[in-house]
């Protein structure tokens, strides 16, 4: 448990050795935050984590990315300064809130941190956020390094509330989980704005959206007024010969390699500084545009008639680490590097090894969820089959034996994911009458993701007793036919309990109940 709180009341001007993700947390802090609310998932973990260490913050672990999202934004609704922080696929399940809220607004500043991971060191894709400004017309901001990214936290709440709107700030892994010194400032004192009502602001009905829409094109052309004056896109004028238009991290590895070229620094990724890139591109020789992921710059500048050279397309897929600049900037074809293979597993003693040992035993088709069960796909358990999004595998049981009925096939999800997007499907799947067994792998904490606290396990992101959700009444009450705890590590109870069920007709959820062995 981080103690953030002891490093923030030392004196003005303390120096700080802070990740990424740390420095959005003190960021926030000093921006006079009061909510913030996030699921966890790498690599955005730590900033709640950290927030949760200033005692005078509400900060929660919600139950899902969508939850996260609602509750931060109602907060900033109702007039405090809010945070909602996720990885990148978490905002995918938040989006439906999202989408509204470029309509509504806010009362209070809202910011947004979604963590991407290129080269998907712990994810299911590496999708590249920085699309999801243009989609929601959100204004993005995109730190370039852990110290910048306390500056553009800050930053990113007064855009916010001078644009009445939330704030995209976009992370990757490098950014969120590099360390940097940087100085600690005072908190600010942030008023809590009133309790107005204001229903053609915050009631999405399609009159008033309409209007608020309207609203949405006008504030982008504002937003693209600010972009071209604020300090977050940085020139920097060297030698005239070579320029460089880039983002992110990727500024800071081009610079290690050039570093006599100039730049254009874009840390307001979206709207675009339309002026600022023409001027740029008339003052050098030569324009090359350098980002990682998808061609989110290149795309956008080619609409402005500029003439430059970018990186070949075989460097859209995983990082553009430091080693590999050179020959992307020369618009060579990536080399794949063949990296010793060296694959998670699940950890000696596992109990989710367990209750794979019975499926495998009993030949069964496992629609997998995401969670260190997933590892069970790999040898030796090699008994998950599919895994495409959490809350799948409950569902993937349903739709997978609408095509075949009679093979004995089951679904898998932990705690934390069935409290996340699981339970949704259980209810489906009693209502329409499906059946099979849903193994929920229950071991008292959200481990994937270094061990967080979730509904099930009763205590909150700092540790302190609450309600603790009853997963057996719960699956109960969705609709399951039958619905048994059994610890899989005795292993005949638990394979006479799982050969029982599979031969009959109804909808079964077993609870396999073993703690993480790596929980103290
Ligand atoms: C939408 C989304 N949010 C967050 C994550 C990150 N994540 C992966 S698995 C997981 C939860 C795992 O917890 P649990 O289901 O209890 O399984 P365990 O790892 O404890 O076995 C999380 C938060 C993700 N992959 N997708």
């Amino acid at each position: 448990m981080y103690d953030s709180g002891l490093m923030a009341t030392k004196k003005k001007s303390t120096k700080a050795f802070l990740s990424g993700n740390e420095a959005v947390a003190y960021g926030a802090y000093e921006a006079g935050l009061k909510v913030a609310c996030a699921y966890p998932g790498t690599p955005s973990t730590e900033i709640l984590e950290c927030l949760a260490g200033f005692k005078d913050l509400d900060v929660q672990w919600s139950v899902n990315e969508k939850v996260a999202y609602e509750v931060a934004l109602g907060a900033a609704v109702g007039g405090v300064r809010s945070l909602f922080a996720c990885k990148h696929v978490g905002l995918n399940v938040a989006m439906d809130p999202l989408m509204t809220s470029a309509y509504t607004g806010i009362s209070a500043g809202f910011v947004i941190v979604v963590c991407d991971d290129p080269g998907m060191h712990s994810s299911q894709n590496e999708q590249d956020t920085r699309w999801v400004s243009i989609y929601a017309k959100l204004p993005m901001l995109e730190p370039s390094s852990p110290r910048e990214a306390k500056e553009h936290i800050k930053e990113a709440f007064k855009i916010s509330e001078r644009f009445d709107t939330p704030v995209i700030v976009r992370m990757t892994t490098r950014i969120s989980h590099t360390k940097e010194d940087m100085l600690l400032a005072r908190r600010e004192t942030a008023k809590t704005a009133p309790l107005d009502i204001n229903v053609e602001k915050y009631v999405m009905v399609p009159g008033y959206a309409r209007k608020r829409h309207a609203l949405v094109e006008k504030r982008i052309n504002k937003l693209k007024k600010f972009a071209e004056k604020t300090r977050l896109n940085k020139v920097e004028i060297n030698d005239k010969k070579l320029g460089f238009i880039t983002s992110s991290i990727t500024y800071n590895y081009i610079k290690e390699h050039y570093p006599d070229a100039s730049y254009l620094k874009l840390g307001m990724s979206y709207p675009f500084c339309d002026d600022k890139i023409r001027e740029f591109a008339k003052t050098v020789r030569k324009v090359v545009v350098m980002e990682e992921l998808d061609p989110f710059i290149e795309t956008h500048i080619a609409t402005l008639g500029i003439k430059f050279k970018a990186k070949d397309e075989s460097f859209m897929q995983g990082e553009l680490t430091p080693d590999l600049i050179p020959a992307a900037v020369q618009g060579k074809v990536k080399k794949v590097k063949a990296a010793p293979k060296r694959p998670p597993r699940l950890c000696k003693g596992c109990p989710h090894f367990f209750s794979f040992a019975t499926m495998k035993k009993l030949g069964l088709f496992v629609a997998g969820d995401i969670g260190c069960y997933t590892l069970a796909t790999l040898p030796p358990a090699s008994a998950l089959h599919t895994c495409v999004c959490m809350g799948a595998g409950v569902t993937f049981n349903e739709g997978l034996r609408k095509a075949h009925p009679n093979k004995k096939i089951v679904g898998v999800v932990g705690d934390s994911t069935f409290v996340h997007s699981g339970v949704t499907g259980l209810i489906n799947a009693a209502y329409n009458n499906a059946k099979g067994i849903i193994f929920i792998l229950d071991n008292n904490i959200t481990a994937m993701t270094g061990g967080q606290q979730n509904p099930a396990t009763g205590l909150t992101i700092r540790n302190e007793k609450t309600k603790k959700l009853n997963l057996k009444k719960l699956c109960l009450a969705c609709g399951a036919d039958n619905v048994d705890v059994c610890d899989p590590t005795n292993r005949d109870e638990f394979n006479a309990l799982v050969e029982k069920r599979i031969n009959e007709d109804a909808l079964s959820v077993i609870i396999a109940k073993h703690p993480c062995k790596l929980l103290r």
